[in-house]
């Protein structure tokens, strides 16, 4: 036995469950009920098959699936088993895994049975030795092998710096990057947010986030489970069915487009959320006006923080000080954040214990993300006001935020160069009443080609994931470009400005 304290995540998240195992600890919007003592064997039950397949230390467990209980507790039992996980965005199409699955070679890939034909094609062309299948019927071949495994199981004994999870970002060159993110990382991130954020006993929070990204995987489970507080599952966000659960809630985490879609709703008022203590707002930007509607429709001021994949949060306005909207509030305990070129606004650059070690397989581009004196550079733009707020003013990285997802251009447009028909391209993010911007393509024909802008984007949609497709599509003459030839996206943006507003 070690004498070293086991500094694995799952052994804090475990430690944190209530001494009642007979409890509630989440409970779908199907009405299927999970006590934390099938959280505890049914995560063990998991890690015993993951163990019994004789994976490398540090193997990757690469999982798109739909959202389901069973899938985060796939997550909890790979952190368990000392084993990385690796999510992937259900979205993501044969191209996009295909990049993934052979840049990170995992060792075991769990998909839906009804991809299972082409993502087994990929994972066991580029060395996957096992590939489940998991639905969110609660049925496939990864629960099927481990109703055989034992319910008990011991974690296992990670350091801090052990790599716990790789997250995909995209990058502004086209190509993705896995941000290897550690047991001290997530933890740490972890318990400043439980403090930060005041959980509390009594606390349910309304989980109706995507788990294959920071904000659901992460930030709102860990948020639970560290607090041995219950969670109301949605497997997909439906603000009415969301509304209607509020009442039997008390904390909610969502990206600007939940807050927009639940203030679309005539019943949400002060009395719905009468039992809320608090609500959180990231990913995106969250609009000034969504703010003001939402306390003055409910009474309520959302929390507004920021992060990334790569550093997990960053700032949060404060539980107690003045939430000032439009800003992300203040840096968390133990985040040094500075603004690069000083004055009034300057690319945000960050140190703290949160922070990835690097991108898997990619030290040229680590250190190039990261100064001499070791901050790591965001590519978002910020000022800090006199009393400490951060506000985020824009970005240096060419992204479009849609929904809370990241879509980078370059990707799209490597995409689009490539159909036929289609010499150059360029595409920009424009306001969006809905998911706050979204993609704009631009399309420059060869020469005697007349491309169909909607085949255009019938041929991407088969090709990436359906939240990165352009909204719209034009064929222009030219693009705008300046005196070095560079394109003035500057200059779409603001001609397409008003198309959906
Ligand atoms: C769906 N669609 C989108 C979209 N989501 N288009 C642009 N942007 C999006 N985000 C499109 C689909 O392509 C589809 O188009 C149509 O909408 C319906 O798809 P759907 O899947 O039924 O949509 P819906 O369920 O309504 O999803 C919307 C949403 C979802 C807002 C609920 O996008 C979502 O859950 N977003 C949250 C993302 C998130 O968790 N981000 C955190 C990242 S972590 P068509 O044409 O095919 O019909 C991070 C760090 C941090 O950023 O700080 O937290
Ligand atoms: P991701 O790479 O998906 O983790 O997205 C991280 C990016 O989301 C950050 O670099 C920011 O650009 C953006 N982001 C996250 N939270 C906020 C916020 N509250 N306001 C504005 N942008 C945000």
């Amino acid at each position: 036995m070690s004498t070293i304290p086991n500094a694995n995540l799952f052994a804090a998240l475990r430690a944190a469950f209530p001494t009642d195992l007979d409890g509630l600890a989440v409970e779908t919007a199907a009405g299927q009920r999970y006590s934390w003592r099938d959280i505890d064997r049914a995560s063990a039950m998991l890690a015993n098959l993951l163990d019994s397949l004789g994976l490398k230390p540090g193997a990757r467990i690469a999982v798109q699936v739909e959202k389901s209980v069973e899938a985060m507790l796939l997550y909890l039992a790979t952190l368990r088993a000392g084993y990385v996980f690796l999510p992937l965005n259900t979205a993501y199409q044969s191209g996009e895994m295909g990049y993934f699955i052979t840049n990170a070679e995992p060792e075991v890939v769990v998909c839906t049975r009804r991809n299972f034909g082409w993502v087994g094609q990929i994972a066991f062309a580029s060395g996957t030795r096992h590939v489940f299948t998991l639905d969110d019927d609660r049925t496939g071949s990864l629960l099927e092998r481990a109703a055989a495994m034992s319910d008990t199981h011991a974690v296992a004994h990670r350091n801090a710096d052990d790599l716990a999870a790789i997250v995909y970002t995209s990058g502004t060159t086209g190509r993705s990057k896995g941000a290897m993110l550690s047991h001290g990382n997530l933890l740490s991130n972890a318990q400043v947010l439980k403090d930060y954020w005041h959980w509390q006993p009594g606390d349910v929070l309304l989980h109706a986030l995507p788990i294959f990204h920071v904000h659901g995987l992460f930030v709102a489970i860990h948020g639970a489970l560290l607090n041995g507080s219950p969670m109301l599952w949605f497997d997909k966000f439906e603000p009415r069915a969301v509304l209607q659960a509020l009442p039997r809630a008390t904390v909610f985490m969502g990206v600007p487009t939940l807050y927009v879609r639940l203030l679309g709703e005539a019943g949400l008022n002060a009395d719905a959320v009468k039992h809320m203590r608090l609500f959180i707002s990231g990913s995106a930007p969250l609009l000034i006006e969504t703010f003001t509607d939402w306390q003055r429709r409910t009474g309520h001021t959302i929390l507004e923080r920021y992060g990334m994949s790569e550093t997990i949060m960053l700032t949060s306005n404060p539980y107690d000080g003045e939430r000032r909207g439009g800003t992300v509030g203040f840096p968390l305990p133990g985040v040094s954040l500075r603004v690069a070129e000083g004055g009034e606004a300057g690319g945000i650059e960050v140190k703290g214990p949160g922070v990835f070690s690097g991108y898997w397989r990619m030290p040229e581009k680590t250190a190039e993300e990261f100064t001499a004196d070791g901050f790591f550079k965001t590519g978002d733009v910020g000022r800090i006001s006199g009393d400490g707020y951060v506000t985020i003013v824009g970005r240096s990285k060419d992204l479009i935020i849609s929904g809370g997802y990241n879509v980078y251009p370059a990707e799209i447009e490597g995409v689009l160069n490539e159909l036929p028909g289609v010499a150059e391209s360029a595409v920009v993010g424009v306001p969006h009443p809905d998911f706050g911007e979204v993609g704009v393509a631009v399309v420059i024909a060869r020469p005697g080609a007349v491309p169909d802008p909607q085949a255009l984007l019938a041929d991407l949609k088969s090709r990436l994931a359906n939240f990165k497709i352009p909204k719209r599509c034009f064929v222009l003459e030219e693009l705008p470009r300046n005196s070095m030839g560079k394109v003035q996206k500057n200059l779409l943006r603001e001609q397409y400005q008003q198309l959906f507003t």
